[in-house]
């Protein structure tokens, strides 16, 4: 089988997460660079492989897929190396809860509401939207609460071994970071800070940094 292709810009906290579960799989992937907030749109060729023009998508073989939650369980369960899913149900399904989480309410207002918001649009010369934040602030409150009530005991969310929870949350709190107004909301969940530490020195997450 050939090396999957990965689509997308290393900017994406969702193209990192799938980097870092192919980085822990050892799994050597082409890039394709596509750019979807590029001033003349997503590339239309693109829409063939992610009809709602998000990033990333993954083709391996011709097997086409988007979603990075498949796309990461795809990874996990089509390679060699250690299993990133927790083989227990319950461990599994907490690690589901977490992941779907992330998408349903994190991603949104950790990302956007709050690090997009706060520190990328000052920088681009736009002002922030007080109304975006104050809707975030309480929505990622309840994000970091979650995550410290569901970690299990261990040196990972579900306990001993690093699994795809991780790797889906680790891009999303370290974009959320970036804002100052992040940090004392983080530190309010003592629970998560060793997990930070960690995860945030992992060769997969530390290479997978963007420049930007
Ligand atoms: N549900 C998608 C979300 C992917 C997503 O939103 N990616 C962002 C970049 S991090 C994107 O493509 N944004 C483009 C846009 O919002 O138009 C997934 O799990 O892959």
């Amino acid at each position: 089988m050939t090396k999957p292709v990965l689509y997308g810009a290393d900017y994406s906290v969702y193209v990192r997460i799938a980097r870092m579960a192919l980085a822990e799989k050892e799994v050597a992937c082409e890039r394709v660079p596509v750019d979807v907030f590029a001033s003349e749109g997503v590339p239309s060729w693109y829409r063939n492989l992610h009809p709602f023009g998000r990033i990333p998508a993954l083709l391996h073989g011709d097997l086409c897929l988007y979603e990075t939650g498949a796309i990461t369980r795809y990874i996990d369960e089509a390679f060699d190396g250690p299993a990133l899913q927790p083989a227990e149900p319950a461990a599994r399904g907490v690690m589901n809860q977490i992941i779907a989480l992330l998408d349903a309410y994190g991603y949104r207002a950790m990302v956007w509401g709050i690090a997009v918001e706060t520190v990328d649009r000052p920088k681009e010369g736009t002002d922030p939207n007080p109304a975006v934040i104050e809707q975030a602030i309480p929505v990622a409150r309840t994000v970091l609460a979650e995550l410290e009530r569901l970690k299990r005991p261990g040196a990972w969310l579900l306990g001993d071994r690093l699994t795809l929870a991780d790797l889906h949350a680790a891009p999303i709190i370290g974009y959320f970071l970036k804002a100052p107004l992040a940090a004392p909301m983080f530190a309010a969940h003592p629970g998560l800070e060793d997990w930070w530490q960690r995860i945030s020195a992992r060769p997969s997450f530390v290479t997978t940094q963007s420049a930007g």
